[in-house]
């Protein structure tokens, strides 16, 4: 018994890994091991034999288990340290210089046009970008049969069969946030609400996502010409100009009545678009009367309240302003065209300091 304690305590004390201590662990006392044929041999003793031989063989086997646990945790401990010594990292280390960025043409226009709003008494609402197709459509005098639902090209999120949730989609607008914003303040309101917004449509003029600033202003008696002139003081601000013209056409959407589009005076003399002189028009948003039904739909008496909210891409927005030739590039993530236009993340734009430094 001695020479077992001996054998099996060194093995175990000079076992290199768990996979050395398992095999050390079956030879010993597994059921086949040493100590089991050992115990089998108590039968052919006498039973004075037994009693002193079997509490023995019993010792033998904890003593030997209680060493294979304690170098088990040994290793385990050793494991670690070699880790913690292999993921060591010195923090005082100075920075690795990394590829510079600058801020995206379409996040300097988005800051830009947030500035010309905020300065017109307009606070900034966010909302999902997984909607719910009631906020999406319902809410907006969009039914289910619309044909606006179709034109839309919307991205449906998948649904399992029989899942009876509300569908879910991706906003093709950001007029659901402007719902949640009337459902959680209500009325007087005025918010721009600006961000992502997806289509399923993709060519040379179009993305599936692109880029969104919708307006809302609803008062007691807010009319088409309060509209008129917070877009003229919007384009002169934005395209840093000091005279604009706008003309109106109108139009139909499902959440306005009436409806306009609106286009601004220019030219484009060498591919050089000038605002506010010229023969040329150039359509710039939609707009309209909050619909009465999309008022109730956000909880406003259309009784008592009435205004006005617009819509215009924040994309295109940039490639006027900025001479952008190709949607692509925006979504290209080229370092190298990102600098080209050089915003930087310092510059924030405001009203009084200048919108684009
Ligand atoms: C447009 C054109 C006309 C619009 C409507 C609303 C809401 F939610 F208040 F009803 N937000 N934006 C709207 C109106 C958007 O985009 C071309």
């Amino acid at each position: 018994m001695d020479d077992l304690r001996q054998k099996y305590l060194s093995a175990i004390a000079e076992a290199a890994d768990e996979d050395a201590l398992e095999a050390i662990r079956v030879a010993a006392v597994g059921k086949k091991g040493e100590v089991a044929l050992k115990m089998r041999e108590l039968g052919k003793m006498t039973p004075d034999e037994r009693k002193t031989v079997g509490p023995k063989l019993n010792a033998l086997k904890d003593e030997i288990n209680a060493a294979l646990a304690a170098k088990k945790a040994a290793l385990a401990d050793a494991a670690l340290d070699e880790r913690l010594r292999g993921e060591w990292l010195d923090v005082t280390l100075p920075a690795r210089p990394r590829p510079r960025g600058t801020v995206h043409p379409v996040s300097q226009v988005t800051e830009e046009v947030a500035a010309i709003f905020a300065d017109l008494g307009f606070s900034v609402a966010e909302g999902p970008q997984i909607e719910t197709d009631w906020y999406n459509f319902d809410a907006l005098n969009i039914p289910p049969h619309h044909p606006a639902r179709q034109e839309f090209d919307t991205f449906y999120m998948h649904r399992e069969a029989g899942d009876n949730r509300a569908p879910h989609v991706l906003r093709t607008h950001t007029s659901p946030v402007q719902i949640r914003a009337m459902e959680k303040t209500g009325a007087p309101i005025r918010v721009i609400a600006p961000g992502r917004v997806y289509r399923s449509d993709y060519d040379q003029t179009h993305t599936p996502m692109f880029h969104q600033v919708e307006g809302l202003a609803i008062d007691r008696d807010i009319s088409m010409a309060n509209l008129k002139w917070v877009l003229e003081e919007f384009c002169r601000a934005y395209f840093e100009v000091d005279h604009v013209e706008l003309r109106f056409r109108a139009s139909h959407f499902p959440f306005t009545e009436p409806s306009a589009e609106v286009d601004l005076r220019c030219s484009w003399e060498g591919g050089q678009l000038k605002v506010g002189e010229g023969d040329d028009w150039m359509e710039i948003l939609g707009s309209g009367m909050v619909h009465p039904r999309v008022l109730k739909a956000a909880g406003v008496d259309p009784d008592r309240w009435q205004g006005f909210a617009f819509g215009m891409g924040v994309d295109r927005l940039a490639m006027l302003k900025y001479g952008i030739p190709d949607l692509r590039a925006f979504f290209d993530s080229d370092l190298r065209w990102l600098r080209h236009y050089g915003f930087g993340a310092l510059q924030v734009p405001t009203l009084h300091g200048g919108l684009s430094g």
